[in-house]
């Protein structure tokens, strides 16, 4: 008897917690034509599902070039900006893997992140950008991040979100063509810093899609915080072997 009771109890368990699990579209939005001579065809579709704790965020796009290699990426909105949110030109949040077009040109991505990463203001929209030159963005989405809003078109994104405290911040620097240093070990939590010191364009692409900046012209900086442990390598996708590696230590 009391077997059966134990093999009941955990069949109960595991039928709530895979219960969970069990994805759940929270919604989706329309991608709108930029305004750019690239990819006049250019749709799509972002839908949004949740996971526990977690979402699922995928892209699904026609009338791209075919065969090319996009990116794709969550934007925050820049500082005290209320315009067009796709005209923000807001730094980088969390990357999606990036991904090829088909001879139709057509392509799907799907990126899984923590629902907290893209909340609110972290989310405030959705790049498409050719991974070649990332300043060319045919596509671009409004979204809010957070679980009871709607699509951005009924509901204004917040612009004033508080920046949380920052613990630490490590500082990389970009030259023609390297990071310095090569591998950079830091604790969870740490916020690392790119500048670029180079004369000419780089970028920062972490090669899972962890993170990902745009453009960095001479002088400009891109910052990521860690919030996981991990090896993070990433890349400059303009320059052959321009590539380097966060390790980041701890819980
Ligand atoms: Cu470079």
């Amino acid at each position: 008897m009391i077997r059966f009771m134990a093999a009941l109890l955990a069949c109960t368990c595991l039928t709530s917690g895979l219960g969970q699990l069990q994805p759940r579209t929270e919604f989706t939005v329309d991608f709108k034509h930029l305004a750019t001579s690239r990819d006049p065809n250019a749709a799509g579709t972002v839908r949004v599902e949740t996971l526990g704790s977690l979402r699922r965020t995928t892209l699904t796009l026609k009338g791209l070039a075919p065969r090319t290699v996009y990116a794709a990426h969550y934007h925050a909105l820049a500082p005290n900006y209320t315009g067009d949110p796709c005209l923000s030109n807001g730094p980088v949040t969390v990357g999606f893997p990036t991904f090829t077009s088909d001879s139709q040109g057509r392509a799907t991505t799907t990126m899984l992140t923590a629902t907290k990463k893209i909340a609110d203001n972290a989310g405030a929209y959705i790049n498409v950008h050719v991974q070649r030159d990332l300043s060319i963005i045919p596509l671009c989405a409004v979204m809010t991040g957070s679980p009871s809003s709607q699509p951005a078109a009924t509901n204004a994104p917040n612009v004033n979100v508080p920046t949380p405290n920052r613990p630490l911040t490590q500082t990389i620097r970009i030259v023609d063509n390297a990071f310095q240093p090569k591998t950079l070990t830091i604790a969870v939590g740490t916020t690392v810093e790119w500048t670029n010191q180079g004369r000419v364009s780089h970028n920062v692409l972490s090669t899972t899609g962890a993170f990902g900046s745009d453009d960095l012209p001479a002088g400009s900086t891109f910052r990521h915080t860690f919030t996981r442990a991990g090896t993070f390598p990433y890349y400059c996708s303009y320059h052959e072997g321009m590539a380097a590696t966060i390790v980041v230590t701890g819980p």
